[in-house]
């Protein structure tokens, strides 16, 4: 595997080249089943954005191979470290679509009890998926940390952190693979270049030949490999965690994908992404490279993307509905799961703001003004 030449399984005829695939058709059925229940969960929060009952979503529409594959190759006894785009990993690995959405409402059920934003989840069951941290890079020595902790543990556990094209410029790329070489930790980085950072595209971000060969300066294996193709980045990362797990320290890998949509719902991307890339990339839709591959192997037709297309959809209404339907959290719960004793003068703030509460009235939506 190299770091500047794409690594592929899937052929544009769905053929594998003679590839050892290693799954069986029930998983490999589960990983087509997650990228459609990955589109419709994106496709739902986009909606209830749009229409005002959700205040922010991040697209996933195009990488949704990237984060399967990646996932597939993964114990649910190991951590990661994920960007806030990474809905396919989570739900690869069975976290109820409600359990996110109650993130995506920050109602009373939300892990974080609505202290973070949307799409921020975290996750200790099914699979430790931590918090997401918003300043971008910041998680990479967060997840180093953690996998050098598991090795000083004696743990057979590693730790895999994703962040995006935009995330190699940050320090804690720096520091996070530096340290991880330095320490040999069970650690495998997973750059998802969708070749935009919200308007800035690769071009505007590095010089190098690819973001896999930065690897080389830090003493790491780096590997690129084809982002729309679930089998191509399983393999890349499969070897990584089999690295990872013997010993023998981290490895950064490149999924190069595209991002078929904004970057959040708060831009427009047909402002600054050429038109002529959107249609390149559409025709290399993962989802429907998937289908390929499948149906070579007599595993798929349209019935079949016809019956999980129906499944995933009952399964987020019902979602929705649930998550919806929870009340926001209470104010009481500010300082739950933040301090063990809650310090006398926090205490003492909190009782004066649920006194105020209780006397003024819950703030409304969009209600700017209160308590003031
Ligand atoms: C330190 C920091 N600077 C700027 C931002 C604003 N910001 C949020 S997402 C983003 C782009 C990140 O792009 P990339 O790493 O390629 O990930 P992608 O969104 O494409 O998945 C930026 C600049 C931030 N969150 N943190
Ligand atoms: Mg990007």
């Amino acid at each position: 595997m190299a770091a500047t030449q794409l690594l592929t399984v899937i052929e544009p005829d769905g053929g594998v080249n003679g590839h050892d695939v290693g799954m069986t058709n029930d998983e490999l059925l589960h990983c087509y089943r997650t990228l459609l229940r990955t589109r419709a969960f994106d496709d739902t929060c986009m909606k209830l954005q749009r229409s005002g009952r959700i205040g922010f979503s991040i697209p996933n529409k195009g990488v949704e191979a990237t984060q399967v594959g990646a996932a597939s190759a993964l114990q649910k006894t190991d951590w990661l470290f994920p960007s806030y785009r990474d809905f396919g990993m989570a739900l690869y690995h069975g976290v109820p679509m409600a359990d996110m959405l109650h993130n995506m409402f920050g109602n009373a059920l939300d892990s974080a009890k609505g202290r973070q934003m949307p799409v921020h989840f975290s996750f200790v069951e099914p699979i430790k998926f931590v918090s997401i941290s918003s300043p971008i890079g910041t998680h990479l020595p967060q997840a180093v940390g953690a996998a050098y902790a598991m090795k000083l543990r004696g743990e057979k556990t590693v730790a895999v952190t994703s962040f995006g094209d935009g995330g190699t410029s940050s320090l804690g790329f720096h520091s996070g693979l530096n340290f991880a070489a330095v320490w040999k930790s069970p650690v495998v980085f997973l750059c998802q270049n969708n070749q935009w950072a919200i308007s800035c595209p690769s071009s505007g971000q590095t010089a190098s030949e690819s973001y896999a060969i930065k690897a080389k300066a830090y003493g790491m294996p780096g590997v690129l490999v084809d982002g729309n193709d679930v089998l191509a980045v399983r393999k890349a990362m499969l070897e990584a965690v089999d690295r990872a797990r013997k010993g023998l320290g981290p490895t950064l890998i490149e999924a190069f994908t595209f991002r078929m949509a904004g970057h959040s719902t708060s831009d427009d991307p047909t402002r600054y992404v050429p038109k002529e890339q959107f249609a390149e990339w559409e025709k290399k839709d993962p989802v429907l490279r998937f289908e390929k591959f499948l149906a070579k192997k007599k595993l798929w037709n349209e019935d079949v993307r016809a019956k999980y297309t129906d499944e995933a959809t009952a399964e987020i209404h019902l979602a929705v509905q649930l998550a919806e339907g929870t009340p926001r959290p209470g104010i009481e719960t500010i300082f739950s799961d933040v301090y063990r004793d809650v310090p006398a003068h926090i205490r003492k703030q909190g009782e004066a703001a649920f006194d105020l509460a209780a006397r003024k009235g819950d703030a409304s939506a969009g209600d700017g003004k209160f308590p003031l």
